[in-house]
């Protein structure tokens, strides 16, 4: 892996991560930040590393158990209007034991759908924010431990909050797909009891066994998934050993419904993360 990766080799893995929604590839050990930020180019345009967490401060966002574990179904940056197009996630240190990533297909799960759900689900927005992310460590404000008030202020001060149509049409493919996951707050205009029954319906079909593929890590694997059609989960199996891999994104568009409807950003501005991609 590197910048050095012809051009044919990589339209056959574009062809590939838009069939298949994830790929992964093997043996990748030598494989330094620098390789996977020129290989990641190869993509598209590389983001910054996260809209809150400085990373490297160039690209890379180290996904370390030390400071989160991302054991809950998300797709990647839905609080942003600029959802990341692809992720590519290299591993560095793995336990010995446990600590596999799941990816759930979020085309499928539409398509399975029954029609009466989908014309619902068709009609629907939902209010994606940034109050919980595993990645940016802040103290959660609906639920858990806001401790501090200097905490508290750092943290509004760069909230993100987005509402993207339930139902997005794929860039590439054209396909609808249910744009969920663990930034979802409410659908807007649902109470929040119908909304957190709605969401929990709607997961379900998302994560069922047979719309998943479960990764266990070897050295020198690399994930690389299409983040407009799918979610993931890593599981939290590994005691308290380390665990760190390194992620880098490549910048996606913004998303059209199934109507025609577009994302509308509510708080925060996430030009300094992403451009739009054309
Ligand atoms: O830790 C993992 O396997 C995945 C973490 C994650 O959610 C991500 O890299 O976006
Ligand atoms: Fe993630």
């Amino acid at each position: 892996m590197g910048g050095d990766v012809d051009a044919a080799a990589v339209a056959e893995l574009r062809t590939a991560l838009l069939r298949h929604r994830v790929v992964f590839l093997r043996d990748q050990q030598h494989a330094t930040d620098a390789d996977q930020h020129a290989f990641t180019a190869l993509l598209g345009t590389v983001t910054k590393p996260h809209p809150t967490v400085t990373g490297d401060g160039e690209a890379v966002l180290p996904i370390d158990s030390e400071q989160g574990k991302a054991n809950s179904w998300h797709t990647d940056v839905t609080f942003v209007d600029r959802i990341p197009a692809i992720s590519v996630l290299r591993a560095v240190t793995l336990p010995p034991y446990g600590g596999s990533t799941v990816w759930a297909n979020t085309v499928e799960a539409y398509r399975r759908l029954h029609p009466g759900l989908q014309a619902l689900v068709g009609r629907l927005r939902a209010v994606h924010s940034n109050l919980y992310d595993y990645a940016a460590q802040t103290p959660t404000i609906g639920g858990v431990d806001v401790r501090e008030q200097k905490y508290r202020d750092q943290f509004r001060s760069s909230e993100f909050e987005t509402e993207h149509p339930v139902v997005r049409i794929h860039p590439e493919t054209g396909e609808p797909s249910l744009l969920l996951g663990h930034f979802v707050r409410s659908f807007t205009g649902l109470s929040g009891t119908d909304s957190d029954e709605l969401f929990a319906l709607l997961q379900r079909h998302v994560t069922r066994l047979e719309n998943t593929v479960r990764w266990n890590w070897r050295d020198g694997d690399i994930a690389i998934w299409d983040n407009q059609a799918t979610q993931h989960y890593a599981v939290a199996d590994y005691d308290d050993l380390p665990r760190r891999l390194h992620r880098i994104t490549v910048a996606g568009d913004v998303p059209i419904g199934i109507n025609g409807d577009t994302s509308v950003v509510r708080k925060g501005d996430a030009g300094a993360f992403s451009p739009i991609a054309a």
